[in-house]
C-alpha cells in the first residue's frame, strides 16, 4: 500500500550536531592536536580553526534557525575549560555560557556533550583514561561546567561513543594514544563508567540546588551498527555477528543499566551509583556490518571481520547504507524502556547527492519505531557543519551545510532546506520527496 504522508509527533525535537573539536576548531591544548601535528592526517591537515565555530555560533545558530531546526547537540572541549590541571580557563567557560545563551535567544533546545574524545595535553601525559584518578578529574572539570551552565541544558550527554576510546584508542592503536592493550582496553571501559558515574552526580547536585521538581535528561550516545552474519549457519560469522553486537552495542549501555562491569571487560563487579545511571537511550547510527570471518585475515581492527557484497550501496565513508538497520538498531535501544534519542545519524557526501534520500529513508525508520510503539523524542542530524572527521581530515563532508575552504563561509546544501522544510512541519510530504530525492519516493512511501 502506498502512502502520502509521514508525519512525526508535534513535540519532535529536530536537530543537528557537531563536536567542539571537529567544528569549533583551535583545540591547540588538546592531545588530538599534538597527534595531527605528527602528520597523522589521511589527507594531510590538522583540525586548526576547522569550521571556526568558536567564533561564528552567531552566525551558524541564526542559520539553523532560518532554517528552521529546533535544536542543537554540541560538546563542551575539556582541554579548552583546563587547560593546565587545575587552572580553569574563565574564558573558556563564558565561552559556553554565551553559547548556551545565544542558542535560546533563537529558540534553540541544548544537547550538551561533556566528553567527545580529545583530551587535555596535561591528562593524556599522565595515562589518560587508564589513570586511575582519571574519573575524579573529569568530574571535577564537569563540576566547573556544571556550576556554569545548570539551567541552559536540555539534555545531558556524558560521554559520545565510549567505545571509541576504548577500541579505537586503546585496543587497536588507530586513535591517539595509539596504543594496543587490551589490559588497557578494560580499563578505560572502567574508567569511563567510572567517569560517566561522576558527571552525572555533579549534573543531580545541580538539579538538587536547582529545587526543580523534573530530574534532567541525561545519557550517553552510543554508537551502534545493525550487525549481522553474512552465513547465519557459519558458527564463525554466527559467533563473532554475537559478539560484535555486545562489544559494540551494548556492552556500554547494559553496564549503565546492571550497575556492573560485564565480561570480559570485568568480572560483572558493582560500580557505584552506576546501576540505572541514565534517563535516556541515545542512538549514534550510520550503517550495518555484515560479519565474515576470514581465516586467511589475521584481524588489526573490527573492520577486518566486515564483508561488503559487490554493488552495494555505500557513502563516501564506505559504510554501506541500510535504513532498515535504523529501524533494528531502535527497537534494541527501546528494551531498556527509556526514551530514545537518536544523537547521530548523518551521511559523508560532498555533492549532496545521496544525502536527502539517505535522510529521508531513515528518517522513514525513525516513524516505523514511533508507529511501533518505540517513544523516540528527536533526532540529530550529523552534521550541522562541514569539519574535521578525526583521522580522515576535512575530505569527508558530513555537513548540511558546506563550508567554503579559505574564506570558511557557509553554503546550506539542498538537504539543509529540505531537512528544514520538515523540522518546521513535522511532516514529510510526496511533494517534498519529489523535489528533494524523486529517487527514493517508492521506498519512503509505502507503508
Ligand atoms: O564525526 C564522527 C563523530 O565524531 C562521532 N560519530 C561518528 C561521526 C562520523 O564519523
Amino acid at each position: 500500500m502506498s502512502i502520502n504522508l509521514i508525519e512525526f509527533p508535534e513535540d519532535f525535537l529536530w536537530g543537528t550536531a557537531v563536536c567542539s573539536h571537529q567544528a569549533e576548531g583551535h583545540n591547540v591544548n588538546s592531545d588530538w592536536w599534538e597527534w595531527e601535528k605528527k602528520g597523522k592526517i589521511a589527507d594531510g591537515t590538522v583540525s586548526g580553526a576547522a569550521a571556526d565555530m568558536l567564533n561564528r555560533y552567531p552566525e551558524d545558530f541564526k542559520l539553523m534557525s532560518d532554517l528552521g531546526y529546533n535544536s542543537f547537540r554540541f560538546s563542551v572541549e575539556w582541554a579548552r575549560v583546563e587547560p593546565e590541571r587545575g587552572v580553569f580557563s574563565e574564558d573558556a567557560l563564558r565561552h559556553y555560557e554565551k553559547v548556551l545563551d545565544e542558542l535560546r535567544a533563537r529558540g534553540l533546545k541544548a544537547c550538551l556533550t561533556l566528553y567527545h574524545w580529545p583530551l587535555p595535553k596535561w591528562m593524556a601525559k599522565r595515562g589518560g583514561w587508564t589513570a586511575e584518578d582519571s574519573p575524579e578529574l573529569f568530574g571535577r572539570f564537569v563540576k566547573r561546567v556544571v556550576e556554569r551552565v545548570y539551567g541552559k541544558v536540555d539534555i545531558w550527554c556524558t560521554l559520545n561513543e565510549p567505545m571509541v576510546p576504548v577500541i579505537a584508542g586503546h585496543l587497536f592503536g588507530e586513535f591517539p594514544p595509539e596504543r594496543r592493550s587490551w589490559n588497557e582496553a578494560r580499563t578505560v571501559f572502567k574508567n569511563l563508567l567510572k567517569a560517566h558515574v561522576e558527571a552525572r552526580r555533579r549534573i543531580l547536585d545541580a538539579w538538587r540546588r536547582s529545587g526543580e521538581s523534573d530530574e534532567p535528561l541525561i545519557g550517553i550516545a552510543q554508537a551502534v551498527v545493525d550487525a549481522a552474519p553474512v552465513n547465519p549457519d557459519n558458527i564463525l560469522d554466527s559467533a563473532i555477528h554475537k559478539f560484535i553486537r555486545f562489544f559494540h552495542n551494548d556492552a556500554f549501555p547494559k553496564a549503565l543499566s546492571s550497575g556492573k562491569v560485564p565480561p570480559p571487560f570485568g568480572f560483572n563487579e558493582k560500580i557505584s551509583g552506576l546501576k540505572d545511571s541514565f534517563s535516556y537511550s541515545g542512538v549514534n547510527y550510520y550503517t550495518r556490518m555484515r560479519i565474515n570471518f576470514n581465516l586467511k585475515k589475521i584481524p588489526g581492527s573490527l573492520n577486518d571481520f566486515l564483508y561488503l557484497p559487490e554493488g552495494a550501496e555505500t557513502t563516501a565513508m564506505g559504510y554501506e547504507v541500510y535504513p532498515p538497520g535504523f529501524y533494528n538498531v531502535i527497537k534494541d535501544a527501546a528494551r531498556y524502556g527509556k526514551p530514545v534519542y537518536i544523537l547521530e545519524n548523518g551521511i559523508a557526501d560532498a555533492t549532496d547527492a545521496q544525502r536527502p534520500g539517505y535522510l529521508l529513508r531513515h528518517l522513514k525508520q525513525v516513524k516505523r519505531a514511533i508507529d511501533d510503539g518505540m517513544d523516540v523524542k528527536g533526532y540529530f542530524q550529523w552534521s550541522y557543519i562541514d569539519n574535521f572527521e578525526w583521522k580522515l581530515g576535512f575530505e569527508k563532508k558530513f555537513g548540511l551545510v558546506e563550508v567554503e575552504p579559505g574564506t570558511l563561509n557557509r553554503k546550506p546544501r539542498p538537504s539543509a532546506y529540505m531537512y528544514g522544510e520538515i523540522a518546521r512541519t513535522g511532516k514529510i510530504t510526496r511533494e517534498l520527496a519529489e523535489k528533494y530525492a524523486p529517487n527514493v519516493i517508492e521506498e519512503v512511501f509505502e507503508s
